[in-house]
């Protein structure tokens, strides 16, 4: 039975075999990645069944995504194979200009996944599920992909599913923070768990203590039990309505950034889901997002619990209960 259920696109990502700036880059590596599938990839490793509604196109880069989130389990049932738009492809800068720093170059535009409709919601299928998960990258692909987002959490509503939702800003998509605010109220307003990072908070509401900032969220959504604010090496805190738990983050050797807020939703949402306490769920988030950026890509790095505890048994904290 699916567990979760979430929308987005699932890109082929062309890693540089070695960091520095992309135009000098002549070997790569071939990875797919996407937020949501990511999450939902990690979630797997956890033991949680998943489902990922998305498109790609008909053609080979489409077939390696189908068959690689199958590989992690995942139930690709609902990802359609357009004959008319192609899989969108997105090129990694490792480490240039700012040293540790990822940032990236999409070939996205007009991807099959950006005519992903309300069509592709079938309501059948996401009363089935125990948690709704989404991200702020899949509402700016295109105005059917926000309509789409709107019926997903609209179905989650209804049927008293939880949202989990990360704001996940990818400011070279928006048009600007008014338009990302406006845009995003909604998912903010139906979600349960909402993950929102630094440099999101920052981008959304200025520089201003934690504390106002997560006020603001807090304003923006009613119905939140949870707001996660991930910290990056820093760690994370995550915000009930009269109290706050946080976690330091674990410092580790850098080689890809990208992928670790996913696989630190990730493995918060399999705590929640298996009822651990909220701390447990931040230290295992917090070594999941540690243990993505040791490496390139952000699906292969992605831990199981076995993992998580040998991490945790050398960087401490450790909760044999989750060992499966
Ligand atoms: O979270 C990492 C992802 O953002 C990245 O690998 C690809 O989904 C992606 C995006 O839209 O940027």
């Amino acid at each position: 039975m699916v567990q979760v259920i979430s929308m987005g696109e699932v890109m082929v990502q062309m890693n540089p075999i070695f960091s520095g700036p992309l135009r000098q880059a002549r070997l790569f590596e071939r990875h797919i990645a996407g937020s949501e599938a990511n999450t939902l990839a990690g979630l797997q490793q956890l033991g949680i069944n998943t489902q990922l509604i998305s498109q790609v196109g008909q053609d080979e880069f489409g077939l390696a995504i189908t068959s690689e989130l199958q590989a992690f389990g995942i139930d690709t049932s609902q990802i359609k194979a357009s004959s008319s738009a192609p899989t969108g492809v997105y090129f990694v800068q490792r480490g240039y200009p700012v040293p540790n720093k990822t940032t990236v170059q999409y070939y996205r535009k007009g991807s099959a996944a950006s005519f992903l409709s309300p069509d592709n919601i079938d309501p059948a299928i996401i009363r089935q599920s125990n948690l709704v998960h989404l991200t702020g990258i899949t509402p700016v692909l295109s105005e059917t992909c926000y309509q789409a987002g709107l019926k997903l959490i609209d179905t989650a509503q209804q049927n008293s599913i939880p949202v989990s939702f990360d704001t996940n800003i990818r400011v070279t998509l928006w048009k600007s923070r008014e338009n990302a605010l406006e845009g995003l109220k909604p998912f903010f307003s139906a979600a349960t768990y909402l993950f929102v990072g630094q440099g999101d908070l920052l981008f959304l509401f200025g520089s201003e203590e934690l504390i106002q900032q997560v006020h603001k969220v807090r304003s923006l959504a009613p119905r939140c039990e949870l707001i996660i604010v991930k910290q990056g090496k820093d760690g994370a805190t995550a915000f009930q309505a009269a109290k706050s738990h946080s976690h330091p983050g674990f410092s580790v050797n850098v080689v890809d950034e990208l992928g670790a807020g996913d696989a630190f939703d990730a493995a918060f949402l399999a705590c929640i889901l298996v009822n651990k306490p909220i701390d447990t769920a931040l230290r295992y988030a917090n070594a999941a997002g540690a243990l993505t950026v040791m490496a390139k890509g952000d699906l292969e790095p992605l831990p199981t619990w076995h993992d998580l505890e040998l991490f945790l048994s050398q960087y401490g904290g450790t909760d044999s209960t989750l060992l499966r």
